[in-house]
């Protein structure tokens, strides 16, 4: 019997450890299941060697060290960015991979339109071979890890296995990786196992490349049982499976199950002039903007933004009856282009050093660049590819999906609570993707079931973050099309249900709609974003106190001529007006999109999305 020959039960202490896979030295003892699970894969994959991770600074230094000597990151100049790293992926593993990416549930409707789903015994016998001998001539690193600060009521805890240490070192930051993740695992919390391979066994005196990796890639989850196989790839999500893997596709089975959501959210905190603050969770697409949302730095005097969490959230109803959030990561894994002084300040401070960085562009000095970063490029650089680049070269010197993978708690806008176990209250949630035409900057739902059918119907221009093709519009409700692990459909009633406990139990948190990517007819964005978008919070808040009034409007309510507050900015009526124009007949064959994307779900569209749908048609009927 190996682990893929059955589906692994809740857990199984009567298998011994096998003597191969004990940790040994000064680690703390293992439960059980954990050893026994940790043998079983060492007998599929072959591990030369396994190594248990504590998270030890000591552990991470020794890791970096490894990982320059093997050629997969080299040292930028400490002088210009003290201890940090750039690495050079292999061109064929730069993103997320949806279409490789498998939701395995029993029953192919519980997986739904969305997912790519396999059926879980025929997955379990392909990934059977694929992963067999897959780690030999390597060391298997075994990290147990925390999702939320470790002890909190809303933190879960897992043990991936990997044989890159490269996503070791990611996992250290992104994660509570180390011995207290393993001490709450002995202290009888469940966990879920990943299994990760980069899929490329060396033969005995085989010299390493820099990037091993494979060109057949699987991430797989099964759901029912908890369990993520992820193989081939080294990058990002693919890889760090305690992030999307985990803390949106598993955890939303869960979520379901417990009655909570897990989401692909940013949260931050808002502090008004009056010295109010707030909270706000906010969905956009990868690449669309959360992580400089979550960081942004107001334009507006007055009013500060504290940084709390900028890719996921769990969401829960509090024992108090509210609404509470934590950030389940303890790292940011940022996308860099776009990132610089004048558009997010916050970033750049936080990137001054012990920071990873991943396929983005370095100067002849030793320290990074990319595209955005400053508005003239250096006149030299070595590309993400490792070649020779100057201004001429017709190419992009900074891969579009360059990443920055480094600890929240170097972010100098961290909020002090943000590893508050029990969460932040949450005000109000906001949902926005990348919309050049139809959806305006802002608009406020009716109510709770309004706000759901504002995140099922999100669609967005789609970003390097994962393959395909960079602009086409494609639905991502609730930013999840990529991250939920069941039937959308379902998805969709869990939050129309978890709305009717809120309604019960406490305050109902307003909805927002946003899109800071509308064009003008020049081709040029109409809004300028970043620090800006500050305003929009601003009315936003305005609209919780009461403060602000509201136009009714075909989507929803919108600002008043004079409800934003606009004052220090260039931006002609006409331009303001082009910002929240809404084009009935454009939208009404929007609508006609929506509803063919409901139709794919069939019975499992649940009938109030569907009212909301024809509601709005009533509204934009002339
Ligand atoms: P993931 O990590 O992939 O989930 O992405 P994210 O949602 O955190 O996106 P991020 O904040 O990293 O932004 C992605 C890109 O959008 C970057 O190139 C940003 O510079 C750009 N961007 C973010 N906010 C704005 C904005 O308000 N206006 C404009 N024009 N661009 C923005
Ligand atoms: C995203 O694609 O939404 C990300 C980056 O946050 S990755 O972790 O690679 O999925
Ligand atoms: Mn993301």
């Amino acid at each position: 019997m190996t682990l893929l020959d059955h589906p692994r039960t809740a857990s199984t202490p009567d298998r011994a450890p096998a003597s191969a896979a004990a940790p040994t030295g000064a680690y703390p003892s293992v439960p059980a299941d954990v050893a026994a699970w940790v043998a079983e894969v060492a007998e599929l994959t072959q591990p030369a060697e396994i190594h248990w991770c504590d998270g030890s600074t000591r552990e991470r230094h020794d890791l970096l060290q490894l990982l320059v000597a093997n050629g997969t990151i080299e040292q930028l100049n400490p002088e210009l960015r003290p201890y940090s790293f750039i690495a050079r992926s292999h061109e064929s593993d730069v993103a997320r991979l949806e279409s490789r990416t498998f939701i395995c549930s029993t029953d192919r409707d519980d997986a739904g339109p969305t997912n790519n789903w396999a059926d879980p015994a025929a997955m379990r016998a392909e990934l059977q071979g694929v992963f067999r001998g897959s780690m030999r001539g390597r060391t298997m690193y075994v990290m147990p890890f925390s999702m939320g600060p470790i002890g909190s009521p809303m933190a879960k805890v897992g043990v991936q296995v990997t044989d890159s240490p490269y996503v070791v070192v990611s996992n250290g930051t992104m994660t509570r990786m180390g011995t207290d993740a393993l001490q709450a695992i002995s202290a009888g919390a469940d966990w879920v196992p990943a299994v990760h391979s980069v899929g490329a066994p060396l033969a005995a005196g085989e010299k390493d490349v820099p990037w091993p990796c494979n060109d057949t890639k699987y991430i797989v989850h099964f759901p029912e049982t908890r369990e993520i196989f992820s193989y081939g790839s080294a990058y990002g999500g693919n890889a760090i499976l305690a992030k999307k893997a985990f803390a949106l596709r598993i955890a939303s089975v869960q979520a379901r199950d417990e009655g909570w959501l897990a989401e692909h959210m940013l949260l931050i905190k808002v502090t008004a002039p009056t010295g109010k603050s707030y909270h706000l969770a906010a969905a956009f697409p990868s690449a669309c903007g959360k992580t400089n949302l979550a960081m942004l730095a107001p334009s507006i005097p007055g009013w500060t933004v504290e940084t709390i969490g900028d890719d996921i959230a769990w969401l829960r109803i509090g024992a108090d009856g509210r609404l509470r959030a934590i950030n389940p990561e303890a790292g940011f894994f940022g996308v860099a282009p776009g990132t610089s002084a004048a558009t997010n300040p916050t970033a750049i401070d936080t990137l001054w050093g012990n920071t990873v960085f991943t396929n983005v562009a370095t100067t002849e000095d030793g320290d990074v660049w990319w595209e955005g970063m400053t508005s003239t490029p250096p006149a030299k650089l070595t590309d993400w590819r490792g070649q020779p680049w100057t201004p001429d070269s017709g190419t992009k010197a900074a891969h579009p999906n360059s990443r920055f993978t480094v600890s929240a708690r170097q972010c100098p806008s961290i909020a002090s609570t943000w590893e508050d176990p029990e969460g932040v209250v949450i005000d109000a949630i906001i949902f926005g993707g990348r919309r050049a035409t139809n959806v305006p900057l802002v608009v406020e739902a009716r109510d709770w079931d309004h706000g759901v059918f504002l995140g099922a119907t999100i669609a967005s221009e789609q970003t390097a973050a994962a393959e395909g093709t960079v602009g086409e519009l494609r639905r991502d409700p609730f930013a999840m099309l990529p991250f939920c692990g069941y039937n959308m459909g379902d998805y969709f009633a869990h939050w129309l249900d978890f709305g009717r406990r809120l309604r019960r139990s406490a305050r109902v948190p307003r909805v927002f709609q946003v899109n800071w990517f509308r064009k003008g007819s020049d081709g040029s964005f109409l809004w300028p974003g970043f620090g800006d978008n500050a305003r929009v919070l601003q009315w936003m808040i305005e609209r919780l106190d009461g403060t602000a009034c509201a136009e009714d409007s075909p989507l929803g309510s919108i600002p008043t001529a004079d409800g934003l507050n606009l004052e220090g900015l260039e931006m002609s009526d006409e331009h303001l007006t082009e910002l929240f124009a809404q084009d009935k007949a454009a939208l009404r064959t929007e609508a006609d999109d929506i509803e063919q994307f409901f139709d794919t779900f069939g019975d499992r569209m649940p009938a109030e999305l569907r009212r909301q749908l024809e509601l709005l048609r009533g509204r934009l009927a002339d």
